[in-house]
């Protein structure tokens, strides 16, 4: 039989062996479902696979950016700093799959191109790229909220005769950038990460910046024995404490006060104290920075102010310094990133005032003159949330396919963000307007991989076929979502959060803000009312 006609028959498919799919794949397969993971790359690690641009690590804290539910897990594994290398990441997820022997249920190489329900068999027939199909009773994702990454639609993109990367797509051989001309665009995380490691090779680099980006430091640093020991021995509180905060960080608000409530040399004091301890932090030193004005403008005048104290050109200091809310925009912790624009062979070309006009064979123009290159690093973001998604052709029922569903130039809809009106027994792992982004991403991972597998063993102990989340239930939790957004300085600003990076996608803010803490408890609470706003059949 040839793979076409051959069709395989599973309780579950799982999209992905990150994070996501691969704890998914466990959580089913330990309750005793047939299932199988299905993922593009040719090893685990989803994003970390495909993320190894110099300079790559997370800015989550090591000790919090792994798996909680196995004490083995946690025991066995020792991080060496305090925030991880990609390398390292990529080691760890190597070594959870080993030691959950998920590899012989995960076929790698492989797309799954599309998912369409089937209303007759109320099975999802799942193709995949290899011509594989499937059916399966239960349909899952785990894409990843930035898995599909974006070149923006430069003119003449495809002439440049050098070589191109994106920090996203990165190779597996090291780039070699020595005695190069180096052009990067984007200051994201992912620009601010690359440029101080790419400028200490390359013989010279242009940074090629639309928006500044607000950067703190991360002093980053080894850890020791003795923290790695009093980690272990106290995992159990640390899991509880991030699985019911606001973001899924170890840290908290610092002050439980407005920014204003102190005078500009406290908050000065207070700012530079949470500048020293470094981290993503620097956003909650004071209960208002994300809802007050005034009092983000101080946060953000403390930064501007560093950013003077740093830079010696001061035309150099002035383009690099943000105007926007502080924050709203993902904010970025760095190591080195300021001081490298005092290096020689940096320089900074500000393309909102002289905008890109064409990539040609040669290297960019822009606005003002052409800049020859060897090598253009595009650092130049993702197609976010709903991106990685609408790769598939993913239809519900009456054959409405997602994209449609969430055309209409409003905000994606859906139920706690991970199930979805008219897709029945289909659930997105941090899917749109779940905390996912907004959070430390493995803490929200394993809320949702738990939650959907016990709805999963739910409706088998139950002897149930379906379970779909009510139009009206979705409409309402969409509604709340933005709502929480639109209460802060989140959606004051245009950001890859609200879909602004993206030519012609929809605006909105496809992510809870609500806190991971308050989400964990929705989802629990209509899992005690018998899965509230779903029906069961
Ligand atoms: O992408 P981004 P990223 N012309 O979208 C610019 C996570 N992450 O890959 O702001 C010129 O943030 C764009 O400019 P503007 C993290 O959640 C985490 O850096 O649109 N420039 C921006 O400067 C992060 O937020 C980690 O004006 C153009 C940049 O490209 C998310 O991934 C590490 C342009 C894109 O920045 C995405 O980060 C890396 C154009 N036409 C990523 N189009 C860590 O954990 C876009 N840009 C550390």
């Amino acid at each position: 039989m040839t793979k076409k006609e051959q069709i395989i028959n599973l309780d579950a498919v799982v999209i992905g062996a990150g994070f996501s799919g691969m704890y998914m794949l466990y959580r089913l397969r330990e309750a005793g479902f047939s299932v199988r993971a299905f993922e593009a790359a040719a090893g685990v690690g989803g994003v970390w696979y495909a993320n190894r641009y110099p300079g790559a690590r997370c800015d989550s804290e090591s000790i919090i950016y792994n798996y909680t539910f196995s004490d083995e897990l946690l025991q066995e594994w020792t991080w060496t700093t305090r925030f991880p290398a990609q390398e390292e990441i990529l080691r760890y997820l190597n070594f959870a799959a080993d030691k959950l022997d998920l590899r012989r249920d995960i076929q790698f190489n492989t797309r799954v191109t599309s998912a369409h329900y089937n209303e007759i068999s109320k099975k999802w027939d799942v193709k995949l790229d290899d011509g594989t199909n499937i059916t399966a009773t239960y349909f899952i994702t785990g894409v990843g909220c930035l898995s599909a990454s974006n070149i923006p639609n430069f003119k003449g993109l495809n002439s440049f005769e050098g070589e191109a990367y994106h920090t996203g797509r990165w190779p597996h051989e090291k780039v070699d950038f020595s005695n190069k001309r180096v052009g990067l665009i984007g200051t994201g995380s992912s620009g601010v990460q690359s440029i101080p490691v790419i400028a200490e090779e390359a013989g010279y680099l242009n940074v090629f910046q639309r928006t500044p980006a607000y950067s703190t430091p991360a002093r980053n640093y080894v850890y020791d024995e003795e923290f790695i020991r009093k980690t272990k021995e106290n995992y159990e509180e640390i899991k509880q404490q991030i699985r019911w905060s606001s973001m899924g960080y170890l840290h908290t608000t610092v002050n439980n006060r407005s920014a204003l409530d102190d005078t500009p040399e406290e908050r000065e004091q207070q700012y530079q104290k949470i500048w020293e301890r470094g981290g993503l932090g620097f956003s909650q030193t004071y209960s208002d920075l994300m809802v007050n004005e005034e009092a983000n403008e101080t946060a953000s005048e403390f930064i501007r102010a560093k950013i003077d104290s740093v830079v010696k050109d001061p035309e150099v200091a002035k383009k690099l310094k943000p105007s926007y809310f502080y924050s709203a925009k993902r904010p970025v912790i760095d190591t080195n990133y300021y001081e490298t624009f005092n290096r020689d062979n940096v320089t900074l070309v500000d393309v909102k005032a002289t905008p890109i006009v064409e990539i040609t064979p040669k290297g960019i123009k822009t606005s003002e003159g052409e800049y020859e290159l060897d090598v253009i690093v595009f650092a130049t973001g993702y197609d976010a949330m709903t991106g990685p998604l609408f790769k598939i052709d993913i239809r519900g029922k009456d054959g409405v396919s997602l994209k449609d569903k969430w055309a209409d130039g409003t905000q994606t809809r859906t139920y706690l963000g991970i199930a979805n009106a008219g897709f029945p027994n289909m659930f997105m792992i941090t899917g749109p307007e779940s905390p996912s982004v907004l959070s430390n991403v493995p803490v929200s991972i394993e809320q949702h991989v738990e939650w959907i597998g016990d709805c999963i063993e739910y409706l088998r102990e139950n002897k149930l076929d379906t379970i779909e989340a009510n139009g009206e239930a979705e409409e309402a939790w969409s509604k709340n979502c933005l709502e929480i957004a639109q209460s802060s300085l989140l959606t004051k600003v245009e950001s890859w959060y609200t879909g602004a990076n993206i030519e012609d996608k929809p605006r909105g803010f496809p992510i809870y803000t609500g806190g991971v803490g308050n989400y964990r408890k929705i989802c629990d609470e209509v899992t005690a009312k018998g899965y509230e706003g779903f029906t069961l059949t």
